[in-house]
């Protein structure tokens, strides 16, 4: 059977190059990077490089780079290591209803420990009006955390503008950049931010490693603390094979950045289409030109998605009903729920992720099923004969 897998945004399979890159430092090269031996030298060297790939590929200093274990990890680091260098000066944050779960629990983490805690609104396609963060600003706001793009919908917040505006009155920002980095261009010069996070499998590196960027003279706590790698900021034996290939990704997605954007985007937009001209009562969800060139996000009436993606998974394709993260619970998606897409169609929506290996040829076996496989459900479905949820009476 044809196997298509369609959740790239989940993650992302390693390269073939990446895994030669990173082999040797999970076999011969083993030395720990801060032992001052040859052995130890060979790893740091390796680390140092791959720093210096990151910094470049993002238009940071190498010192203004850590390696962290991932997105969860940065996002976690920059809210609670802000927070608590910062609580003597203010004690509340500014961030979205739509960001990853990394920031969001940390945040209610924060509120529990007597932070303060403002959700800007964001309208139907997921974006943050800049009027909205200016009115928010406060006296004793400490840091904004803003999503570069959104993992669900993909919609591309105007991060530039939200950070001009923290800019002018003083207050550190951070962006959740996962989704971004390896996919659309990212220069934290151009975005004007403080921190920005990053996460390796998210575009072909491996996981459980990712990295952080810290602006210079940026006050932020570590999360971990032990010995003295990365500057004091992140104590803990380098992951020095993930790092190496973590590194080569990015070299390889920055090189191949523009003609990979302009050939998912018209994939991306064929599927819409398509889906869109076979299949009534389907909308889409986010915004439909601000979005990731490799993100479809759909809802379709009077079915569960749940269903639809188990009876795609039988057919070998793999979607998802959202964030991974969240799949073992039957919560609504926060996102679908925070743009105003009515609870039934929350239910009824399915995320498509394009990524290296995506052909038309894959395109296609997916609409086709989807279609049968939409009617079959849709010819079952009680919602479809007219049924509410509620019982009269
Ligand atoms: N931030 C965003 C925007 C993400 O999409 C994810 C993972 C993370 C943080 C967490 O990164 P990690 O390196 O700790 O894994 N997002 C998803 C997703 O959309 N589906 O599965 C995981």
């Amino acid at each position: 059977m044809r196997r298509v897998y369609l959740d790239y945004a989940a993650t992302t399979p390693i390269r073939p190059e990446v895994w030669s890159a990173m082999e040797p430092y999970l076999r011969e090269i083993y030395g720990n990077p801060s032992s001052l031996h040859s052995f130890g030298r060979e790893s740091r060297v390796a680390i140092e490089e791959a720093r210096e790939k990151i910094a470049k590929a993002i238009g940071a200093k190498n010192d203004e780079i850590i390696f962290t274990s991932g997105g969860t990890e940065g996002n976690n680091m920059v809210l609670k290591g802000v927070a608590f260098a910062l609580q003597d000066k203010g004690k509340h944050i500014i961030t979205t209803p739509i960001e990853h779960h990394a920031v969001l629990e940390p945040c209610h983490f924060l509120e529990k420990l007597g932070f303060e805690i403002t959700y800007l609104p964001v309208d139907k396609t997921g974006l943050v009006d800049p009027d909205d963060l200016k009115r928010a600003i406060r006296k004793d706001t400490i840091l904004i955390s803003i999503m570069h793009a959104n993992n669900e919908i993909g919609t591309i917040e105007p991060i530039k503008e939200l950070s001009n505006i923290a800019k002018e009155r003083e207050v550190y920002f951070h962006t959740d950049a996962v989704q971004t980095v390896g996919h659309i261009p990212v220069d934290v010069k151009d975005l004007n931010v403080d921190f920005l996070s990053i996460s390796a499998h998210k575009f072909y590196g491996p996981k459980g490693v990712g990295a952080l960027y810290i602006r210079k003279g940026t006050k932020v706590y570590p999360l971990l603390h032990g010995g003295e790698q990365e500057g004091r900021r992140r104590a803990g034996t380098e992951n020095v094979a993930g790092i190496v290939g973590m590194g080569k990704a990015l070299e390889l997605a920055i090189s191949e950045l523009d003609r990979e954007m302009e050939r998912l985007t018209k994939l991306r937009d064929y599927f819409i289409r398509e889906v869109e001209r076979r299949i009534p009562d389907s909308y889409l969800n986010g915004h439909r030109i601000q979005r990731l060139p490799n993100n479809i996000n759909f809802s379709f009436a009077y079915i569960e998605g749940e269903a639809l993606l188990l009876n795609l998974d039988m057919e070998g394709i793999g979607v998802s009903t959202g964030s991974a993260c969240s799949s073992s619970s039957l919560e609504p998606s926060h996102v679908l729920s925070a743009i105003g897409v009515p609870i039934e169609l929350v239910h009824g929506s399915l995320r498509f992720t394009l990524g290296l290996w995506t052909t038309k040829e894959d395109l296609d076996y997916t609409l086709d099923a989807l279609e049968r496989i939409v009617n079959k459900l849709r010819a079952i479905s009680p919602y479809k004969q007219g049924w509410t949820l509620k019982r009269e009476g």
